[in-house]
């Protein structure tokens, strides 16, 4: 039974793809990060993304942090960020992006979002080493990355030293730190705080440290040193997909003659 059912179940999840894609308003975007600074320098965690209707606001500057973006902010998992996103805005695209960002490297990934209902673009990633130390949008409706026709209307947002924030929530403590050799990332002092922009508190308290990744932080920043780097490029127009139908038919179709083929020789004898 679970057999007979792939061929239309595969036909089925094509037929919505198209179907999706050609709704008003679709659209399909290559998401890049990219971790701009020299060698030695901060890493981050992986980036919570969402692409929504701007309502979604997961911390204020002067205020006191919350659990969605202390998620995010402290271990990097962002779990209540994610959760919290998908509460608020249920029709919106959500995700993460790669792994540990270290200096130099870069990540990609491809998400499908409905560019007229859910136009605004969110971030959030933990910056490494450090105790509570992230980057994030403030205001929801920061980034409008599609225009009121559903075209790409951002091609990149870059992030600068100045741009990184402490949430505030936890006190800055090398020993109880993500991302440093010998710390105990789970431990934690209450900061009770706000949430403030600060990377010269994060040089000061992590420079010299030994990262998880092995190299010793030199963060070497400055209010305008570029940090990281999110790029956005469309990928395949509905056309594109309309023309790769026949090619997720023929996938069907060949999973079919082959799992007939094993089938078939089961049956016979060696
Ligand atoms: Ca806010
Ligand atoms: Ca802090």
């Amino acid at each position: 039974m679970h057999e007979r059912l792939s061929i239309p179940f595969r036909l089925a999840a094509g037929t919505a793809a198209l179907a999706f894609c050609a709704s008003a308003g679709a659209a399909q975007i290559k998401v890049t990060i990219e971790n701009r600074v020299p060698t030695s320098g901060i890493s981050f965690a992986p980036l919570h993304v969402g692409f929504g209707s701007g309502s979604f606001d997961s911390f204020n500057i002067g205020q006191a942090a919350g659990a969605e973006i202390i998620s995010v902010a402290e271990l990097g998992g962002g779990s209540e960020w994610q959760a919290a996103f998908a509460a608020a805005e249920p029709n919106a695209t959500r995700g993460t992006i790669g792994g540990a960002l270290l200096p130099g490297a870069s990540s990609s990934a491809t998400f499908m979002i409905d560019a007229t209902s859910n136009p605004f673009f969110t971030f959030a990633a933990m910056v490494l080493p450090s105790n509570d130390h992230f980057i994030g949008n403030d205001s929801p409706m920061q980034y409008r990355l599609f225009n009121a026709a559903g075209q790409l209307a951002i091609t990149s947002i870059v992030q600068y030293a100045g741009d990184i924030w402490d949430a505030g929530s936890e006190v800055s403590d090398p020993k109880a730190a993500a991302f440093v050799v010998g710390s105990v990332a789970t431990n934690r002092t209450a900061e009770n705080g706000v949430v403030r922009f600060d990377f010269a508190g994060l040089e000061s308290a992590f420079n010299g440290q030994t990262t998880a990744a092995g190299y010793m932080l030199n963060s070497a920043l400055s209010a305008g040193s570029e940090i990281y780097r999110i790029s956005f490029q469309a990928v395949p127009e509905p056309e594109s997909l309309a023309l790769m139908l026949p090619g997720l038919l023929a996938i069907g179709w060949v999973g079919h003659r082959r799992r007939k083929q094993s089938a078939d020789s089961a049956l016979s004898p060696v």
